[in-house]
């Protein structure tokens, strides 16, 4: 196989930084606190770190609302405290990844304020601006993903303009070449200070069709839903045009060498498919969302694994995430023991994996009060299940101190004391134990790194595959059920097991026992 590139090999950790490590005690996580915690994650054993946004903003999205592209939010510290920040990651052989929001800036980034100010302002077309209906109303019937409609009413130049999210994150009209031009510059100012990639916020939806047609009513639709599920996406995600786009984006970041570009991109794998780009000149990791609500069965699991990888373009790499700031924890949505066997999954998969902040020590979601409810989705749309400050609360390092070490300060989630870092540090049955041997494990054996999958198989509720790569072999069997299981196995050594009692043991050929939530790796 050619030689692997780095974030092919590598394993990515997601911090959501206001969340990480709090270091001038006002509760909100910052750039020297997330530098403070550098050591742990390279210990972990991760190899890149991707930063949610630490842009200038008005916080309206927590950062998803981008009023200065090429600079640092004072509340999260400075760019020279980031430029330290890199020096110091890439000391310790870790990548940094920064996350990129191009769709939409904030409603108070001067670009906005400009087009806004006149209707023949020369930044009036880097957003998306449209007469009312006849009837004085919307445009048209798209639909904001946070509630409402997505157009927003402008008194003083008697239009409305197009905001897939928030009134606060206006789109910007990716179809004008001034605005490629001026993200261009965005990517080359972060590349030239070493940054070695980027996340690209809701890739699939930069551009909407020209036409502004009403998106169709989707017909699956039920009453409870939030209501952008009311429509399909037709005209308003996934366009072809999006993909020049991502060649650009993709050729910028070739320019340095060596940098990743990740998509995130809600579609099915189907349609996932085309962000690689047709000649492999696209995304070098389309997102791979599918475990964030997958059915969490052996059989759903070994389907999706075959589809994606029989899916998969020639020369395309995979990748797997069990988690994001967008959904909630894995173990809170399969139980403590479960995400055991989803962390033995995600680190033995054949293809790139994210680790979410926290999933390492088993974190669930927050316990979130109505009057501590932060995010917009919620606050837009309460008791819809769109609420993502569960999956957000800070980091539990010490639960012994206050705030579970994350803050002097008051916290701006509160933090939850059920577990942290520091217990479960000499602990090896825990699960930041697992996640070290299986980044150990993974570090040691080319097989899960840059080796083939083979035999995925379900049988009742144990899921079994194999990585091989030259003479060595690996068999994974883990078991999603709530009963000891079977399993048929060649003779070999058991190397990682979810129970630490079983490393080494010796694995005749026939029928071995895998209890439940137990998941094992052997050399076979
Ligand atoms: O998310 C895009 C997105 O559509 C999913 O996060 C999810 O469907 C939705 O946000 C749930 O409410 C990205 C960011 O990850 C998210 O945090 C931002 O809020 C959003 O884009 C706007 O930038
Ligand atoms: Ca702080």
């Amino acid at each position: 196989m050619p030689e692997l590139k780095w974030w092919q090999r590598g394993v990515i950790y997601q911090i959501y930084p206001r969340s990480f490590q709090d270091s001038n005690g006002d509760g909100i996580g910052d750039l020297v606190g997330i530098d403070a915690r550098l050591e742990y994650v390279s210990a972990l054993g991760a190899d890149a770190v991707w930063i949610s946004p630490i842009y200038p903003s008005p916080m309206a999205d927590f950062g998803y609302d981008v009023a200065d592209y090429c600079d640092i939010d004072p509340m999260f510290g400075s760019l020279p405290e980031f430029e330290q920040l890199v020096i110091h990651a890439h000391h310790l052989g870790l990548k940094v990844l920064l996350d990129f929001v191009p769709n939409h800036s904030s409603n108070r980034h001067p670009w906005f304020e400009e087009s806004r100010s006149s209707r023949d302002n020369p930044k009036r077309d880097w957003y998306l601006w449209h007469d009312p209906a006849p009837d004085g109303g919307p445009p048209n019937n798209w639909l904001s993903r946070m509630g409402g409609s997505a157009w927003e009413w402008d008194e003083h130049t008697g239009q409305y303009y197009y905001h897939a999210f928030l009134p606060e994150q206006p789109d910007l009209n990716w179809r004008n070449h001034d605005v490629r031009r001026a993200m261009d510059g965005v990517l080359r100012f972060w590349l030239d200070r070493g940054v070695d990639g980027f996340r690209v916020d809701v890739l699939w939806l930069l551009i909407k069709d020209d036409q502004f047609r009403d998106n169709p009513l989707n017909p699956a639709y039920q009453p409870g839903e939030p209501e952008h599920h009311r429509l399909l996406q037709t005209y308003t995600e996934d366009q072809p045009e999006v993909h020049e786009i991502v060649r650009s984006m993709r050729a910028t970041l070739d320019d340095y060498g060596d940098r990743v570009l990740i998509g995130e991109i809600y579609l099915p794998v189907t349609q996932l498919m085309k962000y690689y780009g047709a000649a492999g000149d696209g995304a070098d990791m389309p997102f791979n969302f599918q475990l964030l609500n997958a059915r969490w069965s052996a059989a759903t699991i070994a389907g999706m694994i075959r589809d994606y990888d029989r899916a998969l373009p020639e020369h395309a790499w995979p990748n797997w995430v069990l988690g994001n700031h967008d959904n909630p924890r894995i173990a809170s949505r399969v139980g403590a023991a479960q995400a055991r066997v989803a962390a033995v999954l995600l680190l033995t998969l054949r293809g790139t994996p994210t680790i979410y902040y926290g999933d390492e020590i088993g974190m669930t979601d927050g316990d979130i009060e109505r009057d501590q409810v932060r995010d917009p989705a919620e606050l837009r749309q309460p008791g819809m299940g769109q609420g993502r400050d569960p999956e957000r609360t800070p980091m539990q390092w010490e639960r012994s101190l206050p705030n579970a070490g994350f803050t002097d300060g008051k916290p701006w989630l509160p933090v939850a004391t059920n577990s942290s870092v520091r217990e479960q540090d000499g602990d090896t049955s825990s699960m930041l134990s697992l996640y070290r041997r299986l980044l150990i494990l993974r570090r040691s054996h080319a097989a899960l790194v840059q080796g083939t999958i083979a035999n995925v198989v379900a049988n009742g509720d144990v899921l079994t595959y194999e990585r091989r790569y030259r003479d060595q072999s690996l068999f994974i069997a883990l078991n999603f059920g709530v009963e000891c299981a079977m399993v048929q196995s060649r003779s070999g050594v058991v190397v990682l097991s979810t129970s630490t009692r079983r490393d080494g043991e010796v694995v005749a050929a026939g029928t071995i026992p895998l209890a439940a939530g137990e998941a094992i790796v052997a050399s076979v």
